[in-house]
């Protein structure tokens, strides 16, 4: 069994980051969805929130694609490559939607390697969640504007609720 993780901060999680982990279940037979905390970003959903998101959403798509119904999800509470070691991934699958994504990743495969042997695969995203991301939505919700078709079920309620509080 080869077991790989995607990890990511999904605050939340969107169709981009779905249609990744859906792309490494087809690949690989044991996919763990990480939920990290970047500490570059500023997060708005607590980390178990954004596992609920993405369980349902990965809960959502196996109805369909019977390869998803074998994805688990966790958080991951320190270094990425503790996380890996612990539950013995051989590998780390990232999206790319481009140049400047491969620009901020490339630096932390290389150290993931070099930290511990883990390695980077990046798959393109696909184009047409290419100007996707959840900054974007979290800024669209926050002014009331439409991400029903970005976003999996669920996530635009829990964003509402986030911000009023
Ligand atoms: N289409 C395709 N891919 C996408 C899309 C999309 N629309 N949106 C996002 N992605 C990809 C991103 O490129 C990224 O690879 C992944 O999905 C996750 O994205 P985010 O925005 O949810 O998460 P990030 O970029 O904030 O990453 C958070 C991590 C903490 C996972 C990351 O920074 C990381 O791997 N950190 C390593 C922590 C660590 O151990 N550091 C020390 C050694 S480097």
């Amino acid at each position: 069994m080869t077991t790989v993780v995607c990890p990511g901060s999904f605050d939340p999680i969107t169709l981009g980051h779905l249609d990744v982990v859906r792309r490494a279940a087809t690949l690989f037979d044991d996919v763990v969805v990480g939920i990290a905390k970047n500490p570059g970003k500023s997060g708005l959903l607590d980390l178990e929130t954004r596992a609920e998101l993405v369980r349902a959403a990965v809960h959502g798509l196996a109805q369909t694609e019977p390869a998803m119904s074998r994805v688990r999800v966790d958080v991951v509470p320190g270094l990425l490559v503790d996380f890996c070691r612990e539950i013995g991934a051989v590998a780390v699958v990232k999206g790319l939607r481009g140049g400047g994504d491969f620009d901020a990743e490339q630096p932390m495969a290389l150290m993931n390697r070099h930290l511990s042997g883990v390695e980077t695969i990046f798959l393109p995203g696909d184009q047409r969640y290419a100007h996707v991301a959840s900054s974007l939505v979290k800024d669209i919700v926050r002014h009331g504007g439409p991400v029903d078709d970005l976003v999996p079920a669920g996530v635009v309620a829990a964003l509402r609720t986030a911000l009023r509080q």
